[in-house]
């Protein structure tokens, strides 16, 4: 699927060996471990209504080559990262039938596939010339040592060509770097993707450590790949990740990233600070911040109720992701309430919470779904318009997309303190606008502006339509 189809739809992002298992068995999972827990392709099938039912219409899976076996100082090779064989699956997620079905059956339901692909790096299980290991004859296709840059670590260095030549990982566990300057290398890796999406009918791709290879390998690759390409840039600056906006589709929105989780984590974090970081991004990315991945967790980071018990504060920062310009993405366990702290803590198998759906944060996202989906098909240009920020403040923010309007705040719930937005010709005169949270009426004043005043921390979301009445649908159902 193209950047354009993409960017109309909500994402749900899956950690398949910890997501579902082929039968439904109540396998144990102990996250410090970092061991295999059973998830499955198959185990994704037979929960897509899950998956669905919450709103979501894409799914981005754990890279799915055959991987490093056996145990390492950092355990097995449960979450994909760590290839061996770009030629084989990853057998424990299933055959290439199960994956092929796995494809199908979102296809059938309107849903797309999103496969994290890893090409910077293999992993090893050791540094060549230690316990007997090589380069030579370990890898597939990449046959022996000189498909590789020769061996250096990234460590925390800031120079560019080191970020890109040298390996990531450390002695324990090293990732040899792909030397994707060479021409055979590229060669094979722009063969190989075409043909990764063509066998399984793949809709897009995330890109693991995009930064880690030269920008100018990125547009050859991206055709070969045919399809939607984001890309994963870990930075907090945004003047570093923008140029990466013009060699692949999207990237993932890092550096807005870091400001929202403290802006969402804590009452001490300042929307101003956040604003101005989403404002960077909006002028520095290529397409501002349309299509842009947006998030507040992911798998590398701590889960935001590992920082905050406050259901308001998740609340805000759930709905935030869904007033987004940019594509809404929201990792598996969330709507749980999962809380676990950085990697590994926050791969919790999600077969442990029963796939609960009656439960608050299920249903928040449930009605976030519901409203985006209603906006985009109410005005055409909703994504197309920029979101622009009102009333800002330390604790307070408005954040327009019309026909969306969310009132944020991150005072919490635990205070007297209240959050006022006055917000100005947002909409028509007198418009009538329907809160999708509580499906309070209020209506705008005689210059289509709102004054409104919070309760309690929550957040506010007014847009001018009847997301209310699909909310109250998908709680009948
Ligand atoms: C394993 C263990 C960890 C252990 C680590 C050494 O080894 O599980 O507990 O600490 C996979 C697995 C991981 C595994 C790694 C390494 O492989 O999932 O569990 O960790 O073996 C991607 C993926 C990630 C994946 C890989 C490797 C890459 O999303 O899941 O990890 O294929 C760099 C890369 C980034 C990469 C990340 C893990 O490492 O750029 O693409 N993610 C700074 C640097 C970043 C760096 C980051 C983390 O540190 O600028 O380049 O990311 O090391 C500050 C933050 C900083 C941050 C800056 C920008 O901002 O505090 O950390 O970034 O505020
Ligand atoms: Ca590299």
């Amino acid at each position: 699927a193209t950047a354009e189809e993409w960017s109309t739809r909500t994402i749900y992002q899956i950690i398949t060996d910890r997501f579902a298992t082929s039968d439904d068995a109540v396998h144990p999972c102990d996250t410090n471990q970092r061991k295999y827990c059973g998830g499955t392709w198959k185990g994704i099938i037979r929960h897509l209504d899950y998956i669905q039912n919450m709103g979501f219409d894409a799914i981005w899976i754990s890279p799915v080559s055959a991987n490093l076996e056996g145990n390492t100082t950092y355990g097995e090779a449960f979450h994909g990262y760590w290839t061996q064989d770009f030629t084989a699956l990853n057998s424990h997620f299933g055959t290439d039938q199960d994956l092929r079905d796995l494809s199908a059956a979102l296809h059938s339901r309107g849903m797309l596939l999103m496969l994290d692909v890893v090409i910077n790096h293999v992993a090893a299980p050791s540094i060549p010339g230690k316990d007997g290991f090589t380069l030579d004859g370990f890898y597939h296709p990449f046959t022996d040592r000189s498909y590789f840059h020769p061996q250096c670590f990234v460590g925390d260095s800031r120079d560019q060509s080191v970020i890109e030549q040298c390996w990531l990982g450390d002695e324990a566990v090293p990732l040899p770097d792909l030397n994707t300057e060479d021409e055979r290398v590229v060669q094979l890796f722009g063969d190989w993707v075409r043909n990764l999406v063509r066998q399984y009918s793949v809709d897009g791709l995330r890109i693991d450590t995009a930064k880690h290879i030269r920008k100018d390998f990125w547009p050859g690759w991206g055709q070969a790949a045919g399809v939607f390409t984001m890309g994963e840039v870990l930075t907090d600056e945004t003047a570093y990740a923008a140029p990466y906006t013009d060699v692949l589709d999207a990237i993932l929105d890092y550096p807005s990233y870091f400001q929202l989780f403290r802006v969402f984590s804590s009452p001490q974090g300042r929307f101003s600070d956040a604003v101005a970081a989403l404002q960077r991004a909006q002028a520095a990315y290529r397409n501002g911040l349309f299509r842009t991945g947006s998030f507040i967790e992911n798998h590398d980071q701590p889960r935001l109720a590992s920082a905050t018990q406050d259901r308001a504060l998740i609340t805000n920062a759930m709905v935030f992701s869904f007033v987004h310009d940019g594509i809404p993405i929201t990792y598996y366990g969330s709507e749980q309430g999962y809380q676990g702290g950085g990697d590994p803590s926050n791969r919790e198998a999600l077969w442990l919470s029963a796939y609960e759906e009656d439960k608050p944060l299920f249903r928040l996202l449930q009605s976030l779904n519901a409203a985006r989906r209603q906006a985009m098909a109410s005005s055409p240009n909703f994504l197309k318009t920029p979101m622009q920020f009102y009333a800002v403040e330390e604790h307070s923010v408005a954040v327009l997309k019309p026909p969306m309007l969310a009132l944020l705040t991150n005072v919490g719930s635990d205070t007297s303190q209240g959050a006022r937005w006055i917000v100005p010709r947002a909409f028509a005169p007198h418009a009538l606008l329907i809160d999708v949270l509580t499906c309070a009426p209020v209506l705008a004043d005689a210059n289509g502006g709102v004054d409104i005043v919070s309760q309690y921390g929550m957040p506010q979301v007014r847009p001018f339509l009847r997301a209310c009445l699909v909310r109250a649908a998908a709680s009948l159902h």
